[in-house]
């Protein structure tokens, strides 16, 4: 049975995912800090699709905590087929001469650091087996840069750059490297991006119809799923009603 890692699988496109990949008879490890999201979908993902599930808590910034979850993986679990380096946010949005430190650290440290730490610690279990997938997600934002987007848009930038370049090294070793870069979706991600303020948050999908978590994740899968031969390089997926990051048509 094949093995997919996926961080930030409490919520939104990680979460989706795990649904999707254990409905296909994929065993599941899903990660992220909220401890009882994930004895919650552990408990939900067993029972449902009867796959196996293993559970790491951690925060994708500190790195000896990284090492820890990937280091102590039991043999059977250490066979990971497809990392999903997912866990990430936007923290604010705002101009630049008015960031805010904490959230630019939250961000670069998550969103960047946190994906490297992973694909570090991940891929040499690749290596080892000559054979992997790592999906990393970016985002329109790391395609475009937008006003008040500044800190956000440049870690995504560089989770592309970072791809591109990591396939570069993997080559050799037959391991595929991807990216996506969804639009907008409504997932918890503007809440958060917005601490909290859900007027705020839910104004960012009225309107038109914003992607859902799931159809993240059908791309996902599909990227996931491909022969052995064949890497889908990178998926740009937005909603119909929307053409750019500043631009989406509304009733
Ligand atoms: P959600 O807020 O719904 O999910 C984010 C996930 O990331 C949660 O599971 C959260 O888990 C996890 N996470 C955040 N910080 C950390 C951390 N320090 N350590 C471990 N896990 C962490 O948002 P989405 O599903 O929308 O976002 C997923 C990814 O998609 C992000 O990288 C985001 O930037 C990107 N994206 C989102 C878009 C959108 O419009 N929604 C569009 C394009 C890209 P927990 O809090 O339990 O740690
Ligand atoms: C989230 C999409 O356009 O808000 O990555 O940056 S956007």
């Amino acid at each position: 049975m094949s093995i997919i890692l996926i961080t930030g699988a409490t919520s939104g496109f990680g979460e989706a995912s795990a649904h999707l990949f254990a409905e296909n008879g994929w065993n599941i490890i899903i990660s992220g800090r909220r401890k009882e999201r994930l004895e919650k979908l552990e408990t939900v993902l067993k029972s449902t699709y009867k796959v196996e599930v293993l559970s790491l808590c951690f925060d994708v910034r500190n790195v000896e905590a990284v090492k820890t979850a990937i280091s102590s993986l039991q043999d059977n679990w250490k066979n990971v087929d497809v990392l999903l380096n997912n866990a990430g946010l936007a923290a604010g949005r705002g101009p630049i001469q008015e960031g805010v430190y904490e959230d630019w650290e939250q961000m670069i440290d998550t969103n960047v650091k946190g994906l490297l730490y992973m694909t570090r610690e991940v891929s040499p279990l690749m290596i080892a087996r000559k054979q992997g997938h790592i999906i990393n997600v970016a985002s329109l934002a790391g395609w475009e840069a937008y006003g008040g987007g500044n800190v956000y848009c440049g870690t995504k930038h560089a989770v592309r750059a970072i791809t591109r370049s990591a396939r570069i090294d993997l080559l050799p070793h037959n391991i595929k490297v991807s990216v996506i870069s969804p639009g907008a979706a409504e997932t918890e991600f503007s809440l958060v991006r917005f601490k909290g303020d859900e007027q705020k948050a839910n104004a960012v999908y009225e309107g038109y119809q914003p992607l859902k978590a799931e159809d993240v994740a059908n791309s996902i899968y599909f990227m996931a799923t491909q022969p052995a031969h064949v890497n889908i390089e990178e998926i740009f997926i937005l909603p119909t009603a929307q053409a750019t990051a500043t631009i989406t048509h509304k009733s």
